[in-house]
C-alpha cells in the first residue's frame, strides 16, 4: 500500500463498515503479510507527575477541576523512576513511557529533571517514550537529544467532536506538537479514545486524520474510555468489545506498518476477546498493574495469555533492525 495515499472518509467508511468478521479477516491478512505477527510490544507506563492538570479533558481523572480522588503529586525523583524502569524491564517491558499531567512542557528545572530521566532510562536499553503535553520545537529537540525514542500525543477523537471533550486547547494544537515531534526525529505515537459519546462518523474521521499523517504514526494507541467517577464522562457506558475490535482491525488495514496498541480498557476484556484483537492486528499492549492512575491486568496474567496464544514479547528497538522498504527498493534498483 502506498504510504503517501490520501484517504477520504468515504474510503475509510467502506472499510470501517465491513461486516466485522470480514473486516477482521482482511486485517489479519494485512498483519500476516507484514511478518512478525507473533510479536507483541510490551510497554510499561509510569505517571511521573500525577494530577493537578489545568486542562479540562472530559475523560481525564487528572484534571484538577474534577473531583476524582486522584491526589496531585510532585514530579517523582530520578532514583524512584529508575527503580520503576528496572522493575518494568525485569517483567519484560521494552518500552518505558513516562507521563506527566501537564498542559505543556515549560523550560524549567522539572523539564531538566525529565531530560535526565530520559537519558538514564535510555542507558538501560529500553525504548523511552514521554507524554508530557504540548511541546515547542526546541523542547522536542532537547528530548530527542536526551535519548527520547518516541513521544505520545493523542488526537483523542475527530476534529469536529474535539470541542465537546476539551475546550482548553484546539485540535490543531495537537497537530502542531506532533509536527515538532516528527521534525525532531522522534517516533510519533498517536491514537485516540472511543466511548466519549462520539458517532461512528467521528471514529472514521479520527482514523482518517491518523491514516493521512505523513509519515503515519509509528504507534497508534486505541483506548476505550475508562469512565472515572468525578469526570464529566463518569456515566458513559463501557464500549462494546466489538467496537474495540472494529477500531483495531480498521487501524491495522489503514496503517499496515504501525504498531497498533490495545491500550486503556483491557482490564475488562477476556483472553478470548484480546485474542481476536491480536488476530486483527493489535501488536502492542501496556503491561503492568497500573496505566497512569487506573488499574490494568497484571503481567503474570499477560504472560500466561501470550503463552496460551503462542505470542511472544518483541525486543527493544526491533523497528530499527528492519530495513526500511524505501532503502530496500533503492538497493534493488
Ligand atoms: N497530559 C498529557 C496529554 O494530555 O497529552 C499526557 C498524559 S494524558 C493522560 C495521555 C492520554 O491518555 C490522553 O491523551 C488520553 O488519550 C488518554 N487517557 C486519559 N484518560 C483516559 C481515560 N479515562 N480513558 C482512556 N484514555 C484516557
Ligand atoms: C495512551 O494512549 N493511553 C495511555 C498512554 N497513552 C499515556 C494512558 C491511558 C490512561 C488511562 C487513564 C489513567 O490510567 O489515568
Ligand atoms: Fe491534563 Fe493530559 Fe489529563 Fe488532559 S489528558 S487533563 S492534558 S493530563
Amino acid at each position: 500500500m502506498d504510504k503517501k495515499k490520501k484517504w477520504t472518509e468515504q474510503e475509510i467508511g467502506k472499510i470501517y463498515y465491513l461486516p466485522l468478521m470480514e473486516l477482521v479477516y482482511k486485517a489479519a491478512t494485512v498483519h500476516r503479510a507484514q511478518g512478525n505477527w507473533q510479536e507483541v510490544q510490551v510497554c510499561s507506563l509510569l505517571s511521573i507527575k500525577t494530577g493537578g492538570c489545568k486542562e479540562d479533558c472530559a475523560y481525564c481523572p487528572q484534571a484538577a477541576r474534577y473531583h476524582t480522588g486522584v491526589n496531585p503529586e510532585p514530579l517523582m525523583d530520578l532514583e524512584d523512576v529508575l527503580q520503576k524502569a528496572q522493575t518494568a524491564k525485569d517483567m519484560g517491558a521494552t518500552r518505558f513511557c513516562m507521563g506527566a499531567a501537564w498542559r505543556e512542557v515549560r523550560n524549567n528545572r522539572h523539564f531538566d529533571c525529565i531530560l535526565e530521566m530520559v537519558t538514564e532510562v535510555n542507558k538501560m536499553g529500553m525504548e523511552v517514550c514521554c507524554t508530557l503535553g504540548m511541546l515547542e520545537e526546541q523542547q522536542a529537540l532537547r528530548l530527542k537529544e536526551a535519548g527520547c525514542y518516541a513521544y505520545n500525543h493523542n488526537i483523542d477523537t475527530s476534529p469536529s467532536y474535539y470541542g465537546n471533550i476539551i475546550s482548553t486547547r484546539q485540535f490543531d494544537d495537537r497537530l502542531q506538537t506532533l509536527k515538532h515531534v516528527a521534525q525532531a526525529g522522534m517516533s510519533v505515537c498517536c491514537g485516540g479514545i472511543i466511548g466519549l459519546g462520539e458517532t461512528d462518523e467521528d471514529r472514521i474521521a479520527m482514523l482518517t486524520t491518523l491514516a493521512n499523517m505523513d509519515p503515519q504514526p509509528e504507534s497508534v494507541p486505541v483506548n476505550a474510555l475508562v469512565a472515572v467517577q468525578g469526570t464529566p464522562l463518569q456515566d458513559r457506558c463501557r464500549v462494546g468489545f466489538d467496537e474495540m475490535l472494529r477500531m483495531i482491525a480498521a487501524a491495522r488495514i489503514l496503517m499496515p506498518d504501525s504498531m497498533v496498541r490495545l491500550s486503556a480498557g483491557r482490564l475488562e476484556m477476556s483472553v478470548a476477546e484480546q485474542a481476536l484483537c491480536f488476530m486483527a492486528g493489535c501488536n502492542s499492549i501496556f503491561a503492568g498493574e497500573k496505566l497512569l492512575t487506573t488499574p490494568n491486568p497484571c503481567i503474570d496474567q499477560d504472560m500466561e495469555m501470550f503463552r496460551k496464544l503462542g505470542l511472544r514479547p518483541r525486543k527493544a528497538f526491533a523497528a530499527e533492525e528492519r530495513v526500511p522498504k524505501a532503502a530496500k527498493e533503492e538497493a534493488a534498483a
